[in-house]
């Protein structure tokens, strides 16, 4: 798993921004998930979702501020019960120490890049290193060292590619002279769509910071967050060729004085170099770990899941970060590769959502599924695509973190596989309506039009039929 990875940045979904060769290696031997969907589009709640199989009003992380409660039931522990030898490594971001785990090595909060802090067993250390390449060091060396007599299950979390994109030095320079396209709503003026209106994680305002955010350091550049020196926790090869790197981009960009719509789009520019330049590491490091399995027989007995714990927003309506349920950030990667006995192949067209995974996982292993578990198991679609039809028809979304820098009003909703109904609440009551089919982009809200009367009332109906099936009591339920 990786943190804030999007769909848009991996060639089997989409082959215009860059090329992911080991992550299709996984989609073309087993299956790409074409529409896969978190419940609640941030990073402690999409965690805390996978381990238990609910929604977050139900496990309590509602958002990234509270703690986990690490008493609950998880797929782990029901792993580690039924035989096998569990290991958390990477990225955690859920406060509390890790449960169910034989082995547990990970990040501190958000976690460095560079020469990162671990925390092992409870034990911090500094180690030197790049922390995708670390991290993968780590799980590969778990599963070298495992008992060979026991089955695994390994969570290998990466930390890349979140915020603020520092990429492998090594790697930089591939990145220097590319140029992407510009989402054709890059410049969204949020007509009718007061929370996309007011929102802070926008690209072309401050939000995107120069300094902080674009790696400029200069003396005439005053970043939000006082002045960032980037190389702060590096060696010296890898300041020189992060300074070899960054200095000419620096002084470039300060004999252009750049404004408005050209600045907006320099730093589009600039912004997805280093976030694409982040992934080349992570897809590098993913395919070290396809090879270890297969060269060692691993492959054909084991599941291998590449996801996110949400997406990202790569310049569509002109922003970065998640949170909203609009498609880039509710959606989220998920491609498998499967073992022996399970035939399917290709794309599998199922709404799915992160509260399937623990179930899916504990199905395959043959592990009784607990009836408090909210997601149902994939495990059907993975043998074949008769399935296929008698699956859910719609998927739930509830986001909490508000008020917050990214300001993301809070908002609850449903999406079918044609349209998505919004419901904006708390400092706002506001409903927004899309046809996914006509507006892929969700450009134009259709909330309130007459002639969308009769589906809004069938959407809201569905909406409040999800809330009673989830137990959402977090809000007061739909009125239709
Ligand atoms: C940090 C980031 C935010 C990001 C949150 C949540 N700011 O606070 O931009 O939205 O994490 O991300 S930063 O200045 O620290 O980069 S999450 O993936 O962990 O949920
Ligand atoms: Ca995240």
């Amino acid at each position: 798993m990786t943190d804030d990875h999007s769909y848009q940045a991996i060639s089997a979904y989409n082959d215009q921004l860059i090329k992911t060769p080991n992550l299709d290696r996984i989609a073309k031997d087993g299956v790409l998930f074409r529409n896969s969907f978190v419940g609640n589009s941030i990073c402690g709640p999409s965690r805390a979702t996978m381990l238990t199989g609910k929604h977050t009003h139900k496990n309590g992380q509602i958002n990234n501020r509270v703690k986990f409660d690490g008493n609950q039931v998880t797929f782990p522990k029901l792993l580690q019960k039924a035989g096998y030898q569990t290991a958390l490594i990477g990225k955690w971001h859920l406060k509390s120490d890790p449960q169910g785990f034989d082995y547990w090595n990970i990040l501190p909060g958000q976690g460095k890049y560079y020469n990162p802090d671990f925390i092992e067993m409870g034990k911090k250390k500094r180690v030197e290193g790049y922390a995708t390449n670390v991290t993968t060091d780590y799980g590969i060396n778990w599963i070298k060292n495992r008992d060979k007599k026991k089955p695994f299950c390994l969570l290998l979390h990466h930390k890349a590619p979140h915020r603020t994109w520092q990429p492998d030095t090594l790697h930089i320079d591939e990145f220097k002279n590319k140029t992407y396209p510009v989402p054709a709503n890059f410049f969204d003026k949020y007509e009718n769509r007061v929370a996309a209106k007011e929102q802070r994680l926008s690209i072309r305002s401050r939000d995107m910071d120069l300094n902080y955010d674009l790696k400029l350091e200069h003396e005439s550049i005053k970043g939000r967050f006082g002045k960032v020196k980037h190389t702060k926790r590096m060696n010296e090869a890898e300041a020189n060729r992060w300074n070899a790197h960054y200095k000419p981009i620096t002084k470039e960009f300060l004999e252009k004085k750049l404004e408005g719509d050209e600045l907006d789009l320099w730093k589009y520019q600039r912004y997805m170099r280093d976030y694409l330049a982040c992934i080349r590491s992570v897809d590098e490091n993913v395919g070290r770990v396809l090879d270890y399995l297969e060269e060692n027989g691993l492959a054909d007995n084991t599941l291998i899941v590449y996801t996110s714990d949400q997406g990202f927003y790569l310049g569509e309506h002109g922003w970065f970060d998640k949170r909203f349920m609009y498609e880039q950030s509710f959606r989220t990667p998920l491609l498998m590769r499967l073992p022996k006995g399970y035939e399917r192949k290709g794309e599998v067209p199922a709404l799915v959502q992160n509260i399937d995974y623990a179930p899916t996982f504990l199905d395959i292993a043959g592990v009784t599924i607990p009836k408090e578990i909210q997601g149902n198991s994939i495990k059907p679609l993975l043998l074949d695509n008769t399935n296929d039809n008698k699956w859910r028809d719609a998927v739930y979304y509830h986001y909490y973190e508000f008020p917050n820098e990214h300001m993301v009003k809070k908002h609850y909703g449903v999406r079918t596989d044609r349209y998505k109904l919004i419901h904006f609440y708390d400092d706002i009551d506001v409903w927004e309506l899309y046809d996914l089919q006509t507006d892929p982009e969700e450009m134009n809200n259709l909330f309130g039009k007459p002639e969308y009367k009769v589906l809004t009332k069938q959407l809201k109906k569905r909406l409040r039929e999800l809330q009673v099936e989830y137990e959402d009591d977090t809000v007061e339920k739909v009125k239709i």
